[in-house]
């Protein structure tokens, strides 16, 4: 059965900043066509996911496809978090175990999981020099480079339109104060391997983001510069490239780095979105809390920075378990690390929301007369993106299902919903209820809400009961 859990429910909890309220009339189909309803806030997000998607960003978990049946795993998931990234499902190894034969059977079951409860996904990785199968550690030269081809092409296309971003190359770049490639028998093909492996993608797959990510990148030092000097380059020379992953796998001998922020910056200045890819910071309590805090108010602070994925949803799942590194505890318990992020992501934003004035009078808003149902639309928008809520409110008899149906501006397009189920992304659009809040008692109302890129809608709703 299809199911959207719930996300974003906190209706009731008080923002504590000033945030963009734009409310808009609301008709019910026939009875309530003229009614006009303002509202003058937005709740704070409660999850990490709708307090992201707030200011404009998406929070993600890095996912295993053997956990999708431990039902601790799958509810925390589900409530938290709105993009994923397989773990190891997407890798060379497990796509194409032997050359030519290609096996998406757990890398879909991820992807199919993520699309049914509204999440998007980070392909991860098309080109690595590790967890490669055996038979491409094995080759080299023309034939590798054409079975890198391959694969990229076979792989982008499966899940072509499905991708928001790909990271296309992982980890290129040595370590150390060379500024130099990693040696690899994919850097042995020639030093243009990484902007072939690009041009693959972009042509597979037009619609994804197409990444370059690494580890100790996070400061500035020698290895981000030579990754900075690729991206430079690649702008300059026109070979694809929309994003750059920092990977911010983080203890006490690497902790964040002072200039963190500076240098998701600097990248940002090339013209490239920033993204934080596999986030995990080893320790406990409060120093652990103020790391990750420090982490997500960098990303906030960096108009690019487009979202944060950690890397695994409780430290049991961790490759680095011992180190409890990540924001749940092995019993799903939220850790002080948990209330430092979803704090630091509902304490501030850049962009700032922009600010519309309300069209329409203040707030009378009388519980309808009559039967049926009334939808108000709260708008929060940003420059490329906004979130809509919609309170659906019942008349004077209870309702038992509703659908909410509206039309977004052109170029609009839904990424995510909660709490209702979408039909359409695009143009117009309706929003069912789910099982658990279709019945709303008569005056009583219940909220649902979706993410989406581009102009929200700012004209009138209309609600149908069923
Ligand atoms: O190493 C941490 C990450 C560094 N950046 C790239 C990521 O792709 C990488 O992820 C880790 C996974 O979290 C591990 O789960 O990549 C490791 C391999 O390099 C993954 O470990 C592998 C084990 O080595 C295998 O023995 C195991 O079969 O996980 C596999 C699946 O559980």
């Amino acid at each position: 059965m299809h199911k959207v859990l719930a996300r974003g429910s906190g209706s009731s909890t008080a923002r504590s900043r000033p945030h963009t309220a734009l409310a808009l009339a609301a008709a019910g189909v026939a009875v309530f066509a003229a009614t006009v309803v303002v509202t003058a806030t937005a709740s704070a997000g409660t999850t990490l996911g709708t307090s992201a998607a707030e200011q404009g960003r998406y929070f993600g978990a890095a996912v295993a496809a053997n956990k999708l049946s431990d039902a601790t795993y799958v509810g925390i998931l589900n409530r938290e978090f709105n993009m994923v990234t397989p773990e190891n499902e997407m890798k060379w190894d497990a796509t194409e175990p032997s050359q030519g034969q290609f096996t998406y059977t757990n890398a879909d079951r991820i992807v199919s999981h993520a699309q049914t409860n509204g999440m998007r996904v980070r392909g991860h990785a098309l080109a690595w020099h590790s967890q490669q199968p055996g038979w491409a550690q094995n080759m080299s030269g023309s034939a590798l480079r054409q079975a890198l081809v391959n694969h990229i092409t076979q792989v982008a296309t499966h899940y072509r339109g499905k991708i928001y971003a790909w990271d296309v190359v992982n980890e290129a770049f040595a370590d150390g104060g060379s500024g130099g490639r990693r040696d690899s028998n994919l850097q042995r093909t020639g030093n243009d391997w990484i902007e072939a492996a690009f041009r693959t993608a972009r042509a597979a797959d037009p619609g994804a983001k197409l990444c370059y990510n690494d580890y100790n990148t996070d400061g500035q030092n020698a290895k981000s510069n030579a990754v900075y000097a690729m991206v430079q380059d690649f702008k300059a020379r026109g070979v694809p490239i929309d994003c750059v992953g920092f990977q911010s796998h983080f203890n006490s001998a690497s902790p964040v780095p002072g200039d963190y922020q500076a240098n998701l910056q600097r990248f940002a200045n090339l013209g490239v979105d920033v993204q934080i890819t596999e986030l995990d910071i080893e320790g406990s309590g409060t120093v652990q809390a103020d790391s990750y805090g420090r982490v997500v108010r960098a990303c906030l602070a960096v108009p690019r920075c487009t979202g944060i994925t950690v890397w695994g949803i409780r430290d049991t799942d961790s490759w680095r378990a011992s180190g409890t590194p990540l924001l749940f505890d092995g019993s799903g318990n939220k850790k002080p690390a948990y209330t430092a992020v979803l704090n630091a992501l509902n304490g501030g934003s850049t962009p700032p929301p922009t600010t519309t004035a309300p069209t329409t009078t203040p707030p009378t808003s009388p519980p309808p007369s009559g039967s049926g149902c009334t939808a108000t639309l709260t708008l929060s928008q940003w420059q490329g993106g906004f979130v809509t809520y919609v309170r659906v409110t019942a008349g004077a008899t209870p309702l038992n299902g509703w659908t909410v149906g509206l039309t977004l501006p052109g170029g609009a397009t839904i990424t995510n919903t909660w709490n209702a189920q979408p039909s359409g992304t695009s143009g117009a659009v309706t929003f069912r209820n789910l099982s658990y809040n279709g019945q709303v008692g008569a005056g009583a109302s219940t909220e649902f809400g979706f993410q989406g890129v581009g102009t929200g809608p700012s004209g009138s709703a209309t609600c149908t009961a069923a």
